[in-house]
């Protein structure tokens, strides 16, 4: 495990991803609230912003914009994704290898597992694999740990958000993206099973600005290290607004009273 204070990825052992796998994973649907945001090179310049300590992309954003960013913006690799015309049992396919992700200039990596699946034996393996290979290159490991699949009734309640915490701490995550499991209280015992290993919470679809920052508030004050967002940045207006109010939240321990009055 890279202690988190020394992570590429965090800053002060604290960490605000963002991520932009959301053309893959949800289709360009997720780009029409704000149409200029199909463009990676918009989310390439949030990148720059001081709150954020990784922008996640997929291998083909990678390659064609992190050139012209790699001396602004940590590259957080996603090596795996699964479109949403994918219609079988929760899988990933792994479409970048970790070599290729170091080629390109990667901090980190990313990975989803999709515990509870049928094909979490697999998926298991496949991160077992980039775990190791993450390792060789000093890259910083971040699992995206999302319990769904057969029987999974449900994929948020507490218990099961508990367990994939707890997943990216036995498997060798650096970093374990979560969903919110619903209060402050099971916030706080996500965290508590996860060891030494971070914690970020995953963004969700797009909510007001208050009750997203009192999430993050609450999130934070469990024992988080942070969080890991899409829509709730790149669907507003002034995304540029709301990171600046995420890094008082996260970095600099203002309230989310606090952060919306600055
Ligand atoms: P959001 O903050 O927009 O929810 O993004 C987080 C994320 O994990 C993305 O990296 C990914 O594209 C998406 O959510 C997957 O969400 P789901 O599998 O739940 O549809």
């Amino acid at each position: 495990m890279i202690p988190l204070v020394d992570s590429p990825i965090t800053r002060d052992g604290k960490a605000l991803i963002l991520a932009y796998d959301h053309g893959l994973e949800h289709g360009p649907v997720d780009f029409k609230p704000v149409p200029e945001t199909m463009d990676p090179a918009q989310i390439f310049e949030l990148g720059t912003h001081s709150a954020v300590t990784a922008l996640a992309v997929q291998k083909g954003i990678a390659e064609g914009y992190y050139p012209s960013y790699e001396d602004d913006v940590n590259l957080l690799l996603k090596i795996n994704g699964t479109s949403n015309m994918w219609m079988g049992e929760p899988d990933s396919a792994v479409n970048c290898s970790v070599d290729y992700a170091n080629e390109l200039g990667a901090d980190a990596i990313g990975f989803t597992v999709y515990g509870g699946s049928n094909n979490e034996v697999e998926m298991v393996e496949e991160f077992r694999n980039a775990q190791e290979d993450a390792r060789k290159h000093d890259m910083a490991v971040v699992m995206w740990s999302y319990p769904r699949g057969q029987g999974l009734k449900n994929d948020t309640s507490a218990d099961t958000i508990a367990y994939a915490s707890r997943l990216g701490l036995e498997l060798g995550a650096d970093l374990t993206k979560v969903k919110y499991p619903g209060s402050a209280d099971a916030m706080q015992h996500v965290c508590d099973v996860a060891g030494d290993m971070g914690v970020v919470m995953s963004g969700g679809s797009k909510i007001g600005d208050r009750a997203f920052l009192e999430l993050v508030e609450n999130a934070m004050n469990a024992g988080a290290e942070g969080l890991a967002v899409g829509r709730n940045v790149f669907q507003r207006e002034n995304p540029t607004g709301i990171l600046d109010a995420l890094e008082a939240v996260i970095f600099e321990e203002a309230t989310a009273e606090e952060a919306l009055t600055e």
